[in-house]
């Protein structure tokens, strides 16, 4: 009997390449099949206005919940073979892709490593991230910013690019 249990963790799912929706699902199936990853918790999907690089389409994001006896950088090498599992090509930064998995947060961590930081250095600035998530966690302190996530979630101004998406 394998032990999937261990430290929670907050990833961010995104797409905005091919059917949408479908790259979430099966990332999340793919995470669920993984011996050492529970899914948890799943966010509504929302339909949101691109950040950074604009000339793209829509993004579908959400956040997860999981449990995992993996520690980051496991996980981190498990989130990105998914990506590649998905059709993900790295192209330009911040464009325009079939899958995006970011670890947000993991336990009460607080690391930087080339090519992982926890807690994930922009989502504070992001409501893609800060309104899915806090559904899931609207008390939760971010360490780094003073404020629980549903305040962050219901000061940031670009809100109202982050739409609930009601799967047909
Ligand atoms: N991801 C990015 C850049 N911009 N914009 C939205 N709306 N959603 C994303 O997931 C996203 C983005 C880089 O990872
Ligand atoms: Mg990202
Ligand atoms: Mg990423």
């Amino acid at each position: 009997m394998v032990n999937k249990l261990g430290n929670q963790a907050f990833i961010a799912l995104g797409s905005n390449m091919g059917i949408r929706e479908e790259y979430l699902r099966k990332a999340i199936q793919l995470l669920k099949e993984h011996p050492h990853i529970e899914v948890c918790r799943e966010s509504n999907i929302y339909e949101t206005v691109p950040v950074g690089y604009v000339e793209q389409a829509a993004f579908l994001n959400m956040v997860i919940e999981v449990k995992t006896a993996l520690s980051p950088v496991p996980l981190l090498a498990v989130t990105q073979s998914i990506e590649l599992e998905c059709g993900r090509t790295r192209e330009v930064r911040f464009g325009p892709r079939t899958l995006d998995l970011d670890i947000l947060l993991y336990a009460e961590e607080e690391m930087k490593k080339e090519g992982l930081i926890i807690p994930h250095p922009r989502m504070h600035e992001r409501a893609f991230v800060m309104v899915p998530l806090s559904e899931l966690v609207p008390e939760r302190l971010l360490l780094n910013v003073h404020q629980t996530v549903k305040e962050i979630a219901q000061s940031l101004p670009d809100r109202e690019d982050v739409k609930l998406w009601i799967p047909n």
